[in-house]
Formats: C-alpha cells, sequence, structure tokens
C-alpha cells in the first residue's frame, strides 16, 4: 500500500514538474526576453510608444468641414444683371425743325419766319391754315414744294451752309428765310 501511494505522488509531482517546465519555458519565452530588453535598451520600445500615438490622432480630428457647406448656400443670390440698356449712341440724330404755316393778323404766314438750323438738320412746314400753300425757294437754291393743303407738311434737308429765303408761289407776300450753321 505504501510503495503505491508513493508511486502515486511521484508520478503526481512528476508530472507537475513536467507542467512547471512547461510553463517555465513559456514564461522565459515572453517574459523572459523582455526582462533582458528593458533592463539592457529600454529606451526603445518607450520612445516607439510614445511617437506613435501623438502623431495619428492629430491628423484625425483636424478634419472640420462643417463650416463650409453653410456659406455655400448663401452665394446663388447674385441675380443683379439687366444691364442692357447700353445701346444709346445717338447724340448725332438730327434735330427736325418744324415751322408752322398760319394766319396772323389777316394775313398767312411763316412762323417762325427766319430759323437757323445746322447743317443737315431736316426743317417740316406743316400748312395750318384753310388755304394751300408752297415753300418755293427765291432762286433755286433748294427744292421746292408743291400746293399742299390744310394738315398736309412738306420737308426739305440742307446739306450745305447758307441763307435760303422762300416764300409762297400763291401769296407772294408769304417770305421767309432758313439760315443752316455749318
Ligand atoms: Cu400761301
Amino acid at each position: 500500500m505504501s510503495n503505491q501511494k508513493n508511486t502515486a505522488i511521484i508520478r503526481f509531482f512528476g508530472l507537475f514538474l513536467i507542467l512547471a517546465t512547461i510553463a517555465t519555458v513559456i514564461l522565459a519565452a515572453c517574459g523572459g526576453t523582455a526582462n533582458p530588453q528593458t533592463a539592457t535598451t529600454g529606451t526603445t520600445p518607450t520612445a516607439a510608444a510614445t511617437v506613435a500615438p501623438t502623431a495619428t490622432p492629430t491628423p484625425a480630428p483636424t478634419p472640420t468641414p462643417t463650416t463650409a457647406p453653410t456659406p455655400t448656400a448663401a452665394p446663388p443670390t447674385p441675380t443683379p444683371q439687366p444691364p442692357p440698356p447700353t445701346p444709346k449712341p445717338q447724340p448725332p440724330a438730327p434735330k427736325v425743325v418744324q415751322v408752322s404755316i398760319i394766319m396772323q393778323n389777316g394775313q398767312f404766314a411763316f412762323s417762325p419766319a427766319t430759323i437757323t438750323i445746322p447743317k443737315g438738320s431736316p426743317v417740316v412746314w406743316t400748312n395750318n391754315t384753310g388755304a394751300p400753300h408752297t415753300v418755293t425757294s427765291n432762286n433755286g437754291q433748294f427744292t421746292s414744294s408743291g400746293t399742299f393743303n390744310q394738315g398736309q407738311t412738306f420737308s426739305a434737308t440742307f446739306a450745305t451752309a447758307g441763307t435760303f429765303t422762300y416764300h409762297c408761289s400763291i401769296h407772294t407776300y408769304m417770305t421767309a428765310t432758313v439760315v443752316v450753321t455749318g
């Protein structure tokens, strides 16, 4: 009986020693190597550990594009683009000068009797009486009109400077003058 008990104890301790040896070898492989490294070159692992975490977290929080979408929504307001009233280069348009044929103190007359116009300006005579009249050049300096009645008009353009006298061929006392300036 005692021999069998001793044998069981020996086997138990033998198994225990085997397990303890295996555990010691595993610990020596993992922790045993770490101890000499920390003792001799302990600065290398600590430096690598400190540099790595600091570099990685900084770039991650930087992306803050939350402010960008807010200003982009505002710009689509500029719609003030109605500048079409630019084509107005019409200063050399000749001014039309009006002469009225009227009844004045019982007589027909050109009114105004004398007009002064720039070269190239058209003149329009309007018959505002009940009688027919003409605009006839005294010496043929410009093309005369035919007879025009009440409400009708005659127009002429004086292209050259000078003094142009005219009359009515029906009522020869009706005389007037057109002065054309250069
Ligand atoms: Cu007349």
